[in-house]
């Protein structure tokens, strides 16, 4: 643990991890525009639960320009950043993750993007004129990321042999599939200068939805852990999206898709800007193996539950914990 004092008010004892390792070299790259790439989705989802996406079609400038909205709002004053806090769990929050007890170093706002317009269930700040902005970039990026998930999931359809095509988008798609964003700014963390400590921005977790894709800006960080429990970095790459197995998609898939634990370690010289759109499914939507995915005499490993079941669970956790545990069968 590493006791960080920036004022006699602010104190705040963090997580060390150990220093990043080298670059991994081996993430999947699914190129979007590849014929016969769902072969490759598959494996990738299999192996690591996490890909990278080239070739996606969304335009360079929308991630910018979100990107640079997000700088905006994090670079305002401390006390004007608050007025959109504390997250509970959506809104501004800062250094406290969730609700028990994990804290990391990191600023973020978390929105609740499920309905259309935003502007409906987000918060009150992104209704000031002062904000229009932000929203405005965040619409275009939200409306980019649901199309975006869609496709993937029909391509992971595909690549299942299963169908008909939507029926894994088909729950991601609803007007009232449960979606979040989640804006992050881990800043440079000078403290760390030392040879062989860093520290947790985000601990280390599964995400509890069907899908997340990450967009960051070119600061490392991001750390996935491989099957054989080792930590590799990822090295970042501004222009692609990295998609991470959420554990809902592990359940429907029983276990043959792997959620992918991954955590984030700050930087000691370079602020990081990560933006995380969270697809999940319907409140009422019913989550068990799909009959169509089960070889013949194969046991579902998880019970039926619903998203609301599930996510209210996980909301109770802690990061690491294991959240899918009780959900066995
Ligand atoms: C992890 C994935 C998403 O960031 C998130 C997180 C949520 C939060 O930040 O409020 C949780 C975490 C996440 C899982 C366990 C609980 C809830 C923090 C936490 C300790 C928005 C989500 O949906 O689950």
């Amino acid at each position: 643990m590493v006791v960080l004092a920036s004022t006699a008010l602010e104190q705040i004892t963090l997580p060390v991890a150990p220093k990043p390792s080298t670059y991994f070299s081996g993430t999947p790259v699914i190129n979007l525009a590849q014929p016969g790439l769902e072969t490759l989705l598959v494996r990738a989802c299999e192996e690591f639960g996490f890909f990278k996406v080239t070739n996606h079609g969304i335009p360079v400038e929308l991630m910018a320009r979100l990107e640079a909205e997000v700088v905006k709002f994090f670079s305002l004053p401390q006390a004007e950043k608050d007025r959109a806090g504390p997250a509970n769990p959506f809104g501004y929050g800062n250094k406290t993750i969730g609700s028990n007890g994990d804290i990391g170093w990191v600023e973020y706002l978390l929105l609740d993007v499920t309905s259309k317009p935003m502007s409906h269930t987000s918060l009150a700040f992104l209704e000031e004129p002062s904000a229009s902005t932000l929203r405005s970039a965040l619409n275009d990026y939200v409306s980019a990321m649901r199309k975006l998930v869609r496709e993937i999931l029909e391509l992971m359809a595909e690549g299942l042999g299963i169908q008909p095509r939507d029926i894994l988008s088909k729950l991601v798609a609803d007007e009232e599939s449960d979606s979040m964003l989640r804006l992050n700014h881990y800043p440079p963390c000078p403290h760390l200068q030392g040879p062989d400590c860093s520290l947790t921005g985000f601990g280390e977790h599964t995400d509890p939805q069907i899908i997340s894709v990450l967009r960051s800006n070119n600061t490392s960080g991001l750390q996935i852990s491989l099957r054989d429990g080792s930590w590799v970095t990822v090295p970042p790459d501004q222009d692609s999206f990295f998609i991470n197995v959420g554990d809902s998609l592990q359940v429907l898939t029983n276990g043959r898709f792997r959620s992918v634990k991954h955590r984030v370690l700050a930087n000691a010289l370079k602020s990081r800007v990560s933006m995380i759109y969270f697809g999940g499914p319907t409140s009422g939507e019913k989550l068990a193996p799909l009959p169509l995915l089960m070889g013949e005499g194969e046991q579902s490993l998880y019970r039926e539950f619903t998203w609301w079941e599930y996510k209210s669970s996980a909301y109770r956790t802690r990061l690491a914990d294991n959240r899918l545990g009780q959900f066995k069968r």
